[in-house]
Order: structure tokens, then C-alpha cells, then sequence
């Protein structure tokens, strides 16, 4: 299978940078103006796209919207972040194509998915097959999702399910700590799960430093996406830290 654009080019960010930034902008908290704004001066910052969703969204006519907006005020690619078969809008670029690989209830691995896999196609919208994996609870997508989360003291757990869907084909892997959370996951589990997954790893939950994604980065994490950092009233000097503080020299 042919990669797609929006992959093809994180990949090749990745390759240039060693590790990449991505905006999260939740899809329920903010308006179509207000997400657009984060997301342009998140750009401005250098974040490589920007993702939309969240564990709780509904609102499908909102998310549109919104997704509409940021594409009039950014160039990178907004790509959705699915929290349910709310989370697709036909305007977004691609899809984090995701099964919640530790969740205990079928429809978060794979019905919501295949319920929302036709519409996907429908919109011709970009997937990219990652497997979701959440540690500790994991804040609200950890509740919702009925994640049985991996222990912060288990990283093996965390590789043995990397590992797993990357024999599942899967060519991301999202390891989750969950939005706002206390203490992000740590660098041991990032090492551990690169030693074991060969795609692009990509790390959330709790980053809000420029110390805390350095170590992350330098574990090994190929894509950190900050979300709840960008609901500070001015986040572009962190988000810069950051940026800078994960890039190879
Ligand atoms: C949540 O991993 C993301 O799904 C981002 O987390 O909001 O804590 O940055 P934060």
C-alpha cells in the first residue's frame, strides 16, 4: 500500500527534525475562531500538524466547522483524532485510523471503526492505521474508552502491545497517558516500546515543558502532541521551548 501525502510528509519531518510537535485542539472546548487561532499560532510555533478530536465530542456539525477554519488559517495538515464515529469530518486531511488496543470493551478496538470506516472512504480522507495504547488511567479517554491502562511500572506491557500492532500492520503507535494528566508517561516506557515498535511512535498526556518532552523525545518518541498547554492564554513561548528543546541538533 501506497503511502499517503499527509504521512509521507510527517515522515519526512521526522527525518529532518528526529522529533516533531503536534497541536491538539479539542473539538468540544473551543470554537471554529478560537481553534483557528490556536492552531495558526501553534503553526507559527512550528508544530508539524494539527490534530482535532477528543474523547467526549458529539457534536459532528462543530467539528466540521472547525475543521474548515483552521484549513483557511494553516498549511500543515489537520488531521482528526478520533474519540468515537463523531470524530469525522469530510474537510479534514487524514485520520489517526485508531484501535484502542488495551481497552476491554470490543467497540472501542474495532466497531466504532468499521462504523466509520465507509465514511472515511466516502470522504476520501487519509488513514493512518495507529494503534492507541493508554497508560495509567489515562483521564477521561481512559474512562471512556474502558482501557484496562497499562501500569506506569510495566513498560513491557506497553512493548508487548506496540509490538502487537505492528504486526497487525499498523504503522503509528499512540502511547496515551491521557489529556492533562500527572505525571506524563515516562521515558523508561517510551525506550521500551521504540526498542520493540518499527514505526512512528507517537507520545501524549501531561506534556507541558520543555524538560519533560526533551526526555521524551530523547527516548525515542518520533511525535509529541500537546493539547491542554494551548489552553494557556499564552502558550507560544513554552510551545517554542519545546519545539526547539526536541530537535536534533
Ligand atoms: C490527549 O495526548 C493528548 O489525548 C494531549 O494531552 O492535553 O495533556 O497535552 P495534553
Amino acid at each position: 500500500m501506497r503511502l499517503g501525502p499527509v504521512e509521507t510528509r510527517l515522515r519526512a519531518e521526522i527525518r529532518k527534525k528526529g522529533t516533531i510537535c503536534l497541536a491538539l485542539v479539542d473539538s468540544e472546548e473551543a470554537t471554529p475562531k478560537t481553534a483557528a487561532d490556536v492552531a495558526k499560532r501553534s503553526q507559527e510555533c512550528g508544530v508539524s500538524a494539527i490534530l482535532i478530536g477528543g474523547s467526549t465530542a458529539i457534536d459532528q456539525i462543530q467539528l466540521d466547522a472547525m475543521v474548515r477554519r483552521i484549513k483557511q488559517v494553516v498549511t500543515s495538515p489537520v488531521i482528526l483524532f478520533p474519540g468515537n464515529v463523531t470524530g469525522v469530518s469530510p474537510h479534514a486531511d487524514a485520520i489517526l485510523f485508531m484501535s484502542l488496543l488495551n481497552s476491554d470493551n470490543p467497540y472501542f478496538i474495532v466497531e466504532a471503526q468499521a462504523l466509520g470506516a465507509p465514511a472515511v472512504k466516502k470522504y476520501g480522507i487519509e488513514a493512518i492505521p495507529t494503534g492507541y495504547i493508554i497508560v495509567g488511567e489515562g483521564g477521561a479517554i481512559g474512562f471512556v474508552g474502558r482501557a484496562r491502562g497499562i501500569p506506569a511500572s510495566k513498560p513491557r506491557l506497553a512493548a508487548m502491545y506496540a509490538l502487537a500492532a505492528q504486526y497487525f500492520g499498523m504503522r503509528f503507535v499512540y502511547l496515551e497517558g491521557g489529556s492533562g494528566v500527572t505525571p506524563h508517561v515516562s521515558a523508561s516506557m517510551v525506550s521500551e516500546v521504540k526498542r520493540a515498535f518499527d514505526g512512528i511512535l507517537v507520545v501524549g498526556g501531561g506534556i507541558r515543558d520543555a524538560v519533560a518532552a526533551s526526555k521524551i523525545a530523547k527516548a525515542g518518541a518520533d511525535a509529541l502532541v500537546l493539547g491542554t498547554l494551548l489552553e494557556e492564554k499564552s502558550f507560544e513561548a513554552t510551545l517554542r521551548r519545546i519545539v526547539r528543546a526536541v530537535q536534533k541538533e
